[in-house]
């Protein structure tokens, strides 16, 4: 589809105003959702492989990450208005050191369209703060994001720190770099390679 190419490429190249008008066409042209979101991940993915090849720098992730919020703000609203009222709730945030949020914020996004309460914390969030926001919410599930093996390391940190709160909210983990061996090691009850399985592993956590 012509419209969801152009968005891609307006993601790609950093063009937030035409990313921002084109989401809202798409949305006008009662175009899924999913099938807009699709065109988000594809060009993210691109920027991704581009930047990992030197072939772009820093500027042009930058602006790029930026138009893929933009998008992204627009498109949330339609897909949370097919849900009914939430059932379950889930804490999610990116860990400790690590300010990567576009993967995190596709998750949530994910699990607002699969009725799921989402208290996003943002990034940069200390095990202290998961849990904290897991017992004032009463949280089902902690969703936790990293992008840097530097600060895998605080994932740990949290599931630890929610076994010696003695609470039952359940531990999900994903980001680039991490594995389900890595979820494994450090005892967290869930691991998922993207945004879509992440929906199918909530919900089997909270079943
Ligand atoms: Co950064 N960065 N970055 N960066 N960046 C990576 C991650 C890197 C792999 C690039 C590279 O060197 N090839 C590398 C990490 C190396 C490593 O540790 N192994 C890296 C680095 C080194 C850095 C800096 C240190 C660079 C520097 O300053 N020298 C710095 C760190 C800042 C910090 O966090 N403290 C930095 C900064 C940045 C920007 C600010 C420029 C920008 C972030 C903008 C933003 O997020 N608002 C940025 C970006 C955009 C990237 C790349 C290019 C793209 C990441 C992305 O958004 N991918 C990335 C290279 C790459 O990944 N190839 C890179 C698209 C996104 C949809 O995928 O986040 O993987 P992802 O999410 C997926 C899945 O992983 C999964 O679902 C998502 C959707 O399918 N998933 C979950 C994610 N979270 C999940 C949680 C779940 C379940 C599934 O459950 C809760």
């Amino acid at each position: 589809m012509a419209i969801l190419e152009d968005l891609t490429t307006s993601i790609k190249t950093g063009k937030r105003k035409d990313a921002h008008a084109l989401v809202e066409q798409a949305i006008n042209e009662k175009i899924e959702a999913g099938q807009i979101l699709e065109a988000l991940i594809v060009a993210m993915d691109d920027v991704g492989r581009r930047f990992k090849a030197n072939e772009i720098f820093v500027p042009e992730v930058l602006i790029a990450a930026r138009a893929m919020k933009t998008a992204m703000e627009l498109l949330e609203p339609v897909l949370v208005a097919a849900g009914i009222k939430p059932e379950f709730k889930v804490v999610i945030g990116t860990v400790k050191g690590d300010l990567h949020d576009i993967g995190k914020n596709l998750v949530a996004m994910m699990l607002k369209g699969a009725n799921f309460e989402v208290i996003d914390l943002g990034t940069d969030v200390t095990a202290e703060q998961f849990v904290a926001a897991a017992k004032e919410h009463n949280a089902d599930l902690i969703g936790m994001s990293a992008l840097l093996t530097t600060t895998m390391p605080s994932m740990k940190e949290t599931v630890d720190a929610v076994k010696a709160a003695g609470i039952s909210t359940k531990t999900m983990i994903g980001g680039a770099p991490v594995t389900q061996d890595f979820a494994n090691e450090i005892g967290a009850d869930g691991y998922s390679a993207d945004a879509a399985s992440a929906v199918d592993l909530a919900c089997s956590l909270v079943a």
